[in-house]
Formats: structure tokens, C-alpha cells, sequence
């Protein structure tokens, strides 16, 4: 009997440590913190925080606290535009002169006439919230996260004896940013508060808090005209007390200081600056201050918690998660880490919930996070690349309603638009070169060899064909149909036909910011691939669209004969996809733009079944420019890479983009900062959103007329779960693999309709069919592409995985539930 008692309770103990082991497991499963053993130095440690229109960053320092603040329409200047129509007057000479390979000339010409000077305007700091405390003595126990469960960032340590904790977040639902103070047991709490910031401010105090106010810079000859006003409001719910000094805020001996901020500026839209800070703060301070704290908690988890718990992501976790984030930045390329990749694919959803909400602006190149009165680049929206890259993951990561902001930005630049194409270009339609800004600017800025590019416009315009291929939404595409079709309708206008070939070519223009230095010294050229293909996805979808709406306009008829009569995409002398109409690509070129590429990601003009000519030379031309380069390049190498259904090499790229971006010399290159911020360098947010989007390519695409389930599988990856991630015409897919196979698929069909299954494992499941080669999903059609195809051997190809295609019919709201044969 003894000895079953014992026996019992040795079963129960193993049966206990099984479950604490599990729990464990669970927990270091749900670990999505990044989370440091320091307060944060330089700007790139400090964790952001955001609601899509004020942004902080939070360092976490027990003695001197900063809190850096932004609002994301505070931009230096006012309503203006930037067209030089010089341009007009020329514009025939120039065409001409490329027609003669006088591209020097040409080029020359352009910078002299389409250029006004007017570079755009910088978004700018709001300023600097301090909090310096009075004991600066050592601290010890010292620990800071940001939680991407719940959006808040907390610090806690033990100074003198006493522990403190900090607690912060954006809330969107009460547009406040909201910091708590702890001391425990004792009330400990003493500093003094105040704000600064390196342009015009000026600080005053009330009865409970703090009041700053500025005004934007005057830049490039436009005068500064956007005013803010941002009130800090002290609670100390328990012990303690208020001083109010003239510039500053004193507390004393308090225990719990509760301080919320409202920031507004005087922004109506892109043409109107006639609003009053001042009751937009005293409104939402008022609403936020008259709830519980628990209250505003609550309100901005259940908001933060609707949009970021749709998808979840679980590569497995090794010991390196235990390490802080920083340290697993620096050990990732030579560690086994999967979750550190999982973090940063949350990381990137987490920065757009918090820097792109409905009703507000987009991401700028920071998301909404400067420090800077003249950041890099402005950080405003750079269009040959950055600001698409910015929401790559909405549609795909189940963010649909943070890539509104987008949208609305490219309606109103359909509009502003307008008079540019117009005053420059004597079209009809809408013309945006390679940048805008808050106010919308569409003429070309800097120089021609980055400036002359007017296919901004085609390229933004492809996201609202995007969104309704993801939704099926006919009321969303009627509403943005006339934007739409006003970018194509521009380029009926501005194309011109190439009297040697007969081809209808985009001129002038460049392959954004490359040069044919092997060729001649100009970048300005005609009919370059980016072009060609942008044009092609522009004309499809307006056609598409025309269809789906019963538009029988008959300039729909010119778009298709200029369909026709685009360049084909061409494979060079060296086996690669040309980037530009003459083969003038240098194998030694590593440039990190690879526009010609946008043909395989994000456009599904190249395809391993459909064109495995053009998918091989695209291989090509990414092994000859190389992996390692800026931020977002790297994050779009991920995404090609995904798209050549290669995972390891796409993991390759993650490795080299989630490498210390800070070397030890100080020095910096591109990668990922302690933050996880993406550095081009310095800091740009693209990168982040790009490898976003690239770690759900490698698990999940849809554009090549089937979704295809885990096409790009990297062999470390061997297991895991994925769930919420959304496939063009309507499905959301979760998937869970083993042994590198998918084990179970669960497609949730929002449409019905046909969905069409790729994966390189055979599957079962009620109702699926082999796939008969003879349906499509509407919502996701492809292009028919006829490749000019001169220097490949076609027996040369090598061979595909092969792949198992299936079909099966759904009904809008089914789940289909598919298991391996
Ligand atoms: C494009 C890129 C640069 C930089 C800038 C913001 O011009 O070529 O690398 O990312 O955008």
C-alpha cells in the first residue's frame, strides 16, 4: 500500500511537471515581446508606440524619460503644387531625342525644363516630452518590453530600495497617448516634466498639466503654415502633489502620476489647413480624462487586440528566444531562431495597426516615427518603390482596412493629379512622378535620373484593383473605378508610338534611379520593362474593372489596342530580363532597385508555369544584383525569392535584412536596428513592411490563378501553424505542417465561388477535385503574356517541383477542411 502511495504521488509529480512544462511551452509560445535589459540610448532602441495619427517613442529611462512625439499630418509648407510646365514646350524635342539614342541630350533637357524646385516637404517632429526624474541614483532589476499582444510598452526597475514601473500606449479609440507611473508601496515618484523641440514651440502651463504649441518650417520658398497644439494632463489618482511652474510641471512624492496627451494640428485635408487644434485636444482630453483608466486600457486593447489577433504565426521557439531582442538580432544569421522571424512578421503588423488607421494618412517612409525636423528623404511617400512596399502586408495579413488610408491618399492624388498631367503634359488623366507628400504634390522632383518617372500614378493606382481582388468588394470598386481609369486614361495620352518598331512606349522615363552606365551616362530612356509592365497590369485592371461596372466608354477600346502594343518583356544576352528596351543591363550591377522585377512581385506577370522563360531570366538578373543591400530591397528580395518558390534563399534575405544594422564601429548598413526597425540606412520603414509580406509569400500566395499553399517553405521551417492570412477572391487560409508538408488546411471561402488549390503534396478533403485546367477565379485573374524570347534555349529550363492542382466549389461562409492523402 506504501508503496502505491508512493508510486501515486511520483505520477502525480511527473503528471504536474508535464503540464508546468506545457504551460511553459505555451508561454514562450505566446512570447511576442521584444524586450531589452537597458533603457533604450540612441532613438532606433526606443519602442514605438501609435494609432495611426500620433506616434511616441517611448525610451524607457529610470532617470531621464523621453518621450518623442509625433502627429502624422505635422508637415513643413501649406497647400501648393510642384508642376513645372516648361516641360510642356520641350516635351516633343525630348521624345525626339531619345528616338535618336541622344539620351545625354535629352536627359538634359528634362532637368532643364520639368523641375520646379520644389522638392516637397519634410514631415516634422512634434517634439520632446521629458521626464526627468530627481533620484538618479543607480538602477537595478531593469527590464523594458513592447508587447504585441496588447500594443503597451512597459518598463520596470528598482531604484533606492523602491520598485517602478511605466506602462504606455496609443489609443485609438480615444486619440490619446497615455504613460502611467508606479512607484510600489511607497510614493516615490518625484520629477519634473516639461516638453522641447529643435523648431519653433512655445510651452505654457494650466492648472493640471502642460500646453506646447508650434508651427511647421517655411521650406523651399513655401512658408511654413501647419500649427500644432499638445496638452499633457496630470492625474495622481493616489498620494501626492501638482506644482505648476511657468514651463513645467513639478511632482511630487506621488505614487501613481497619470499623464495623457492629445496632440491635433490645424489639417482639414490636402487643400485646407483652417482647423483648430485647440478644441480638437480640449475635446478628447476632456472624453479621455472623464474615463477610468482601467476603462481607456481596456478600449485600446478590445480596438488593438480586433485587428492584430486575426492572424497568428508559430514557426516553433528554440532557446535563443530566451536572449533580449537585440541580442537575437545579432545571432539570428548563424542561430537557429524561427521566432524571431515569427516576432518581426508580428512586429510588421503591429507598425501598421499603429501608424495606418481608417480616416487618417498612410505610412509615410517612417510609418509615422521622426525624431527630425529635415529627416531623410523628407519621410514623406517615395512612390517608385517605398510607399507601395508600405502595404504589401495589409491585404494579405488581414489589415484590409489599414490600406484605406492609402487609398484615400491615391483618390486625392487622382484629383491634385490632374492639373500636373494637364500643365506639363497636355493629358487628360492624372500624372504622379516618383514622390508626394501631406499636400499631394505630383510634378517631378530632385532630377531627372530619379525625378523623370511618370508611372507613380500607374503604380499606385494597381492597390485599388488589389484591394477589390483580396474583398470581391463591387461597391468599393465602383468608388475608386474613376481613379482607376483616369491613370490609364493618362498614359492613352502621353504614350507615344517608337516609328522604329511600331511598340507604343512611355517616353521619357526611367528605370527608377539605375543608369546604363555600361551603355552611356543618361537614365532617361523609353520603354523601359517597369513601365511596359506597370502598364500592362493598368490597362488589364481598368479593362477588368470597365467589365465588372458595364463601362462601354470607347477610349476602353484605345487602352486595349495600347495593351497590344506594349514592348513584350525581353530575356538580354546574358540570359537575363532586360530592364530596359535596349539590352543594356550590366551583370555586374548590384543596384538596389530591381524594377524590372516588379513583373514576378508584387505584379503576376511572370510565372514558373505560365512563362518559365521570363520566370528563369528574371533568376537571372536577382543572382547577378545580389542579396545584400539596403532595407527594402532586402524585404523585396524576400518576396521574390518567395516568388521563385525558393525558401531557402527568401530566408537567406531575412537572415541579412534581420542583421545588427549598427556595426561595431559605429558605422551603418542595411538591416535591423535594436528596435526592429528596418534600416535603409538610416531608419525607413519600408523594409519592415516589405519582409512582412515576404515571410506570408513564403506561406501562402495567390496570384498565379491558384492559391498555393506553402510554395516557399524554407527547410528550417519544418514545422508549424499559420492561420488568418487572406488569398485573392475572398478565402482566408490557416495551415498546419510537418515534416515540411502541410498536415492541415483550412480555407474559409467569404465569396464561394471556385477556389483553386496548388501544393507540392497531394491532399484529400470533401469535394475536392483534380484540378481541370478549365476555371478561374474571377477575382484573380492572370495576364496572358507573350514573351520575346531570343536568347533561350528552352531545353535549358530547369525543372519545376512538381505540383498537385485541385479545384473545389464553395459556397460564401463554407470552411473546407483539407487534410495530406
Ligand atoms: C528611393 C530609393 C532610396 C531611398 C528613397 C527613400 O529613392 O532609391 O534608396 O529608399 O527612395
Amino acid at each position: 500500500m506504501r508503496i502505491e502511495i508512493r508510486t501515486y504521488y511520483w505520477f502525480c509529480l511527473l503528471i504536474f511537471s508535464l503540464m508546468a512544462c506545457a504551460v511553459q511551452e505555451e508561454d514562450a509560445l505566446q512570447d511576442w515581446k521584444l524586450w531589452y535589459d537597458q533603457p533604450a540610448d540612441q532613438w532606433v532602441e526606443a519602442l514605438p508606440i501609435g494609432n495611426g495619427r500620433l506616434g511616441a517613442m517611448i525610451f524607457g529611462d529610470p532617470s531621464r524619460e523621453l518621450i518623442q512625439l509625433n502627429e502624422n499630418t505635422f508637415y513643413a509648407g501649406q497647400p501648393h503644387d510642384n508642376d513645372n510646365p516648361n516641360a510642356l514646350g520641350v516635351l516633343r524635342e525630348v521624345q525626339d531625342l531619345i528616338f535618336e539614342g541622344a539620351y545625354v541630350d535629352a536627359q538634359q533637357l528634362v532637368d532643364e525644363n520639368f523641375f520646379s524646385g520644389v522638392h516637397g516637404m519634410p514631415y516634422q517632429t512634434i517634439g520632446n516630452f521629458r521626464i526627468n526624474h530627481a533620484d538618479t541614483s543607480q538602477v537595478s532589476a531593469y527590464y523594458r518590453e513592447l508587447d504585441l499582444e496588447t500594443g503597451i510598452v512597459r518598463s520596470e526597475f528598482q531604484k533606492s530600495g523602491v520598485k517602478f514601473s511605466s506602462e504606455a500606449f496609443a489609443s485609438f479609440p480615444d486619440q490619446v497617448l497615455v504613460y502611467r507611473l508606479k512607484s510600489e508601496e511607497l510614493p516615490a515618484l518625484n520629477f519634473t516634466a516639461s516638453f522641447d523641440r529643435p523648431g519653433n514651440s512655445m510651452v505654457t502651463t494650466t492648472g493640471d498639466g502642460l500646453i506646447f504649441t508650434g508651427k511647421s518650417s517655411d521650406h523651399e520658398g513655401i512658408k511654413g503654415e501647419m500649427v500644432f497644439e499638445g496638452r499633457a494632463k496630470f492625474i495622481l489618482p493616489k498620494k501626492g502633489q501638482l506644482y505648476i511652474a511657468d514651463d513645467h510641471i513639478q511632482v511630487i512624492d506621488a505614487e501613481e502620476v497619470l499623464i495623457y496627451i492629445a496632440i491635433a494640428t490645424n489639417f482639414i485635408n490636402y487643400q485646407d489647413i483652417s482647423g483648430d487644434p485647440s478644441s480638437k485636444v480640449n475635446e478628447v482630453l476632456t472624453k479621455a480624462t472623464s474615463l477610468e483608466y482601467t476603462i481607456l486600457l481596456q478600449d485600446h486593447i478590445t480596438d488593438y487586440q480586433s485587428l492584430y489577433n486575426r492572424v497568428s504565426l508559430d514557426l516553433g521557439v528554440t532557446p535563443a528566444a530566451d536572449l533580449p531582442t537585440d541580442k537575437r538580432v545579432e545571432n539570428f544569421a548563424s542561430g537557429e531562431d524561427p521566432h524571431l522571424a515569427a516576432l518581426y512578421f508580428q512586429f510588421g503588423r503591429y507598425l501598421l495597426i499603429a501608424s495606418s488607421r481608417p480616416g487618417g494618412q498612410p505610412a509615410n517612409l517612417q510609418g509615422i516615427w521622426n525624431y527630425q525636423l529635415y529627416p531623410a528623404w523628407d519621410s514623406k511617400y517615395t512612390v517608385n518603390i517605398n510607399a507601395e512596399m508600405n502595404y504589401w502586408p495589409a491585404e494579405i495579413t488581414n489589415l484590409s482596412e489599414l490600406h484605406e488610408p492609402f487609398i484615400q491618399m491615391v483618390q486625392e492624388l487622382s484629383e491634385s493629379g490632374q492639373s500636373t498631367a494637364q500643365n506639363m503634359y497636355g493629358a487628360r488623366g492624372w500624372v504622379l512622378h516618383h514622390n508626394t507628400d501631406l499636400w499631394r504634390v505630383t510634378g517631378p522632383i530632385d532630377f531627372a535620373e530619379a525625378g523623370m518617372w511618370p508611372l507613380g500614378g500607374a503604380w499606385l493606382a494597381q492597390h485599388l484593383w488589389e484591394k477589390f481582388e483580396f474583398s470581391g468588394n463591387e461597391a468599393f470598386l465602383l468608388q475608386v473605378y474613376p481613379a482607376l481609369k483616369s491613370a490609364a486614361l493618362f498614359f492613352v495620352d502621353f504614350m507615344i508610338e517608337d516609328p522604329d518598331t511600331g511598340y507604343w512606349v512611355v517616353s521619357p522615363s526611367v528605370s527608377p534611379e539605375n543608369v546604363p552606365y555600361q551603355h552611356h551616362r543618361a537614365a532617361v530612356a523609353m520603354g523601359n520593362t517597369m513601365d511596359n509592365q506597370l502598364l500592362l497590369d493598368l490597362f488589364r485592371k481598368t479593362i477588368a474593372a470597365a467589365a465588372i461596372l458595364n463601362d462601354n466608354d470607347p477610349e476602353l477600346e484605345i487602352m486595349k489596342e495600347r495593351m497590344a502594343a506594349l514592348p513584350p518583356m525581353r530575356i538580354g544576352k546574358w540570359g537575363q530580363l532586360q530592364e530596359w528596351f535596349f539590352d543594356w543591363d550590366n551583370p555586374e550591377d548590384d543596384h538596389r532597385h530591381v524594377s524590372h522585377l516588379y513583373g514576378l512581385y508584387p505584379s503576376n506577370q511572370i510565372s514558373p508555369y505560365r512563362t518559365p522563360e521570363l520566370f528563369e531570366a528574371a533568376k537571372v538578373s536577382l543572382q547577378a544584383r545580389g542579396d545584400v543591400s539596403t532595407g527594402w530591397s532586402m524585404g523585396w528580395k524576400v518576396n521574390l525569392w518567395a516568388r521563385f518558390l525558393d525558401g531557402n534563399h527568401a530566408l537567406k534575405l531575412l537572415k541579412d535584412q534581420l542583421s545588427p544594422a549598427i556595426l561595431p564601429d559605429g558605422k551603418q548598413k542595411g538591416g535591423t536596428y535594436p528596435n526592429l526597425f528596418d534600416s535603409h540606412p538610416p531608419f525607413q520603414i519600408d523594409g519592415n513592411f516589405g519582409c512582412t509580406a515576404g515571410i506570408a509569400e513564403m506561406l501562402l500566395q495567390s496570384h498565379d490563378g491558384a492559391i498555393h499553399i506553402l510554395p516557399a517553405l524554407p527547410d528550417a521551417w519544418k514545422q508549424g501553424k499559420v492561420s488568418g492570412l487572406r488569398a485573392r477572391g475572398g478565402f482566408e487560409v490557416a495551415i498546419d505542417w510537418e515534416n515540411s508538408q502541410a498536415k492541415a488546411i483550412r480555407i474559409q471561402s467569404k465569396l464561394g465561388g471556385i477556389c483553386i488549390i496548388r501544393s507540392y503534396h497531394p491532399l484529400k478533403g470533401k469535394g475536392l477535385q483534380p484540378y481541370s485546367g478549365e476555371k478561374l477565379n474571377p477575382f484573380y485573374s492572370v495576364p496572358e503574356i507573350k514573351p520575346f524570347v531570343d536568347h533561350m534555349n528552352k531545353s535549358s529550363l530547369p525543372e519545376l517541383k512538381k505540383i498537385y492542382e485541385y479545384e473545389i466549389a464553395t459556397k460564401a461562409g463554407e470552411i473546407i477542411q483539407l487534410t495530406q492523402k
